[in-house]
C-alpha cells in the first residue's frame, strides 16, 4: 500500500506497512482498485451523458464509492471487493448502453476502461499495480491526487444532499470528469492545475446545494447554547455529518426513554430548529473524533456512526458501535435503507440495556453561527469593526487530529487579541470551543457555523461583509485564514476557498504530503499559501 492522502500520513510521507488510521494494507490497496475502475466506468458514462442517456444508479455509485474510501470512513474489506465487482458489473452496462445507442468508444481506452477479473486473489494483484505510485512523474501524481481527494471531499457533501433530495447534474458529471483526466497522460500541469481551480468551483456549488438541502430541510441553524452534560436515561451517542440519520433517530426514539446525544461533528444538529423541539435530544457528548476511544467508552450506550470519522473501535465497546450508509469495519453492526428507510429499532433496544453516560463534563457552549444568524445580526458586526471593538476575523476551520502539534490552536485561541474574532466550522473547533473566550459588545469571540462543510457559511459571510464594507477584493476584509486540516473534505474545502479568491491561507498543523515541491510552490506563489510556525510568530504576522 501507499496511502499519503490525510494530515497522519506516516512520517509526513505516507502510509506503507500499515496505515495511521489502522487501514489495512490490503483495504487500501482495493480502495486503490475500487478508484480505478471508477475510473473505467467515467470514460463510458461520460459518454452515454452526451447520448443523454441518464444512469443515476452510476452517478450515485460512483459518489458514494468516493465517500467510501475517504479517511476514517470504511475499513471492511468485504465492502470494497463487493463495491469492486458492482463496479466492474456497472461498467459493462454503461458500455453496453453507449453501443446501443450509436455512441463512438475509442480505441486503445485506458486500461481502468478494460481490464477486468473475478476473483479476489486478481484484484488484489492488480490493486498493487494501480495505486498512487503509479503515476511515476510527482508533479503529475500530486496534481491528480489532490484533484482526486477534492472530488472524494465533493462527493461526501453531494452524498449528505443527495439524501435530502437534493443532486446537481452538474456536480456529478464534473466528479466523472475529473476522473477521466486522472487517466489522461497527455494533459499538462498547467491544464492539471486548472482542473484543479475548477473542482474548486465545483466545491462551492455542492456546499451551496448541501446548505440549501440542510436548512430547506431542517431550517436555518439558531445561535443556541447545546448542554455538555449527561441526564439519567440510558443514551444513544450519534456521530458523523448526516443529518437524515439524525431525523430518523430522533423520531425513532421518541417516547421511548431512551436520550440522544451528538459526538463530534453531529454537534451543529443542536443548532437547526428541527431537532431541538424533541425533549429527549440531550446535547453533545464528548469532543473531536479521536476522542471516541475513551468517551464512547465512558458512554455507556450504542453509538451510531453514520459517516467518517471512525477510527477502530477497542474491544470493550466495539459492541455497541453501529455503522450506516458508507462507514464500516469488519464485526460491527450495520443498518442499512430498506423500503426507503433505516430502522434503529436494533440500536433503541440495546440502549435500553445499557447504563446511562458517564459525565465527563458540565455546562454549555454556544453555537449556530451559520450565515443567516451572522447576516442577522450583521449590523451589531459591522459596527463593532467600524468602532474598532473587533479588529480582525480568523477563520480556524477545519478539522481536529490526534496529533500532539495541533495544541498549537488552543494557544493560538488564547493568545490571541481580546479584539479578535474566531470563526469557526469543523471539527477543529474542539480545540477552543469550551474555553472562555469572552465577548466583545455580546458577540461571541468564537462563533461556530457548524459542520465541516459550513465552512460554505463562512464564505458567504466574507462575501456579504465585502459587500457593505464595498470593497473590490476579498483579501481587503479584516479576516485571516488559519486552517487546521485532516481529511479529504478539508481538501475541497480549501479549494473552494481558492477559488473564491481567498489569498493568504494558512494550513496546518502539517502541509500535506501529497504536494510534491513544485505544487506546493505554485500554491505559494499563486495564493499565498503557507504553513504555521510557532503561536507568537503567526500572531505577529497575522496582526500585522
Ligand atoms: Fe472532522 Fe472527520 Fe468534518 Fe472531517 S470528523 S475530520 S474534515 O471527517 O469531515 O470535520
Ligand atoms: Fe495513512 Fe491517512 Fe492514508 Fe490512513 S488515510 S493510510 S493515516 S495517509
Amino acid at each position: 500500500m501507499f496511502c499519503f492522502q490525510c494530515q497522519e500520513a506516516a512520517k509526513g510521507s505516507g502510509c506503507t506497512a500499515r496505515g495511521v488510521c489502522g487501514k489495512t494494507d490490503e483495504v487500501a490497496n482495493l480502495q486503490d482498485l475500487l478508484i480505478y475502475v471508477l475510473k473505467g466506468i467515467s470514460i463510458y458514462n461520460l459518454e452515454a451523458k452526451n447520448l443523454e442517456i441518464k444512469n443515476e444508479e452510476v452517478d450515485k455509485f460512483i459518489m458514494e464509492s468516493l465517500f467510501a474510501t475517504i479517511t476514517n470512513a470504511n475499513f471492511d474489506k468485504s465492502v470494497f471487493v463487493e463495491r469492486i465487482r458492482k463496479a466492474l458489473a456497472l461498467r459493462e452496462e454503461v458500455k453496453a448502453q453507449v453501443l446501443q445507442a450509436g455512441g463512438k468508444i475509442e480505441e486503445n481506452l485506458h486500461d481502468a476502461a478494460t481490464w477486468s477479473a473475478e476473483t479476489v486473489e486478481d484484484f488484489e494483484k492488480k490493486a498493487k499495480t494501480v495505486g498512487v505510485l503509479s503515476t511515476e512523474n510527482e508533479d503529475v501524481r500530486s496534481l491528480r491526487e489532490l484533484i482526486i481527494y477534492g472530488i472524494k471531499g465533493m462527493a461526501a457533501y453531494a452524498k449528505h444532499a443527495y439524501v435530502l433530495g437534493y443532486k446537481e447534474e452538474a456536480i456529478f458529471e464534473f466528479i466523472q470528469k475529473a476522473l477521466v483526466a486522472t487517466t489522461d497522460d497527455s494533459l499538462s500541469a498547467d491544464a492539471l492545475v486548472a482542473l484543479t481551480m475548477e473542482t474548486g468551483k465545483f466545491g462551492v456549488d455542492v456546499m451551496a446545494l448541501l446548505d440549501k438541502a440542510n436548512t430547506t430541510t431542517y431550517g436555518n441553524p439558531e445561535i443556541t447554547k447545546v448542554n455538555i452534560g449527561v441526564r439519567n436515561n440510558p443514551g444513544i451517542l450519534i456521530s458523523g455529518h448526516d443529518l437524515k440519520d439524525m431525523e430518523e433517530l430522533l423520531k425513532q426514539t421518541e417516547g421511548t426513554g431512551v436520550d440522544v446525544y451528538t459526538h463530534s461533528e453531529m454537534l451543529p444538529a443542536n443548532y437547526y430548529p428541527a431537532f431541538k423541539k424533541y425533549d429527549h435530544f440531550v446535547g453533545n457528548y464528548g469532543n473531536a473524533w479521536w476522542k471516541q476511544d475513551k468517551e464512547f467508552e465512558s458512554f455507556n450506550g450504542p453509538i451510531l456512526m453514520t459517516t467518517n470519522c471512525l477510527i477502530p473501535p477497542k474491544d470493550t465497546y466495539k459492541d455497541r458501535v453501529y455503522t450506516t450508509s458508507v462507514v464500516g469495519f469488519e464485526g460491527l453492526k450495520h443498518i442499512e435503507v430498506e423500503n426507503g428507510k433505516k430502522d434503529f429499532s436494533e440500536i433503541i433496544e440495546h440502549a435500553k440495556k445499557c447504563q446511562p453516560p458517564v459525565e465527563i463534563e458540565r455546562g454549555e457552549i454556544v453555537g449556530g453561527f451559520a450565515h443567516n444568524a451572522v447576516l442577522g445580526v450583521a449590523d451589531k458586526v459591522v459596527e463593532a469593526v467600524k468602532a474598532g471593538a473587533i479588529k480582525k476575523f480568523f477563520v480556524m476551520a477545519g478539522c481536529d487530529g490526534r496529533m500532539k502539534s495541533r495544541d498549537y490552536y488552543t494557544e493560538f485561541a488564547k493568545e490571541l487579541p481580546k479584539d479578535t474574532v474566531i470563526l469557526t466550522a469543523g471539527c477543529a473547533k474542539y480545540r477552543y470551543n469550551k474555553l472562555d473566550l469572552g465577548d466583545i459588545g455580546g458577540i461571541p469571540r468564537v462563533l461556530d457555523a457548524g459542520q465541516c462543510n459550513d465552512s460554505y457559511s463562512l464564505a458567504v459571510v466574507a462575501l456579504k461583509l465585502k459587500e457593505v464594507f464595498q470593497l473590490e477584493d476579498i483579501n481587503e476584509l479584516p479576516i485571516a485564514y488559519n486552517i487546521a486540516w485532516y481529511e479529504q473534505k478539508a481538501v475541497i474545502v480549501l479549494l473552494a476557498l481558492l477559488y473564491l479568491g481567498v489569498k493568504n491561507i494558512h494550513l496546518g498543523p502539517t502541509l500535506p504530503a501529497f504536494l510534491s515541491p513544485n505544487v506546493a510552490k505554485v500554491l505559494v506563489e499563486t495564493f499565498g499559501i503557507g504553513g504555521i510556525t510557532d503561536v507568537e510568530n503567526d500572531i505577529n504576522s497575522f496582526m500585522a
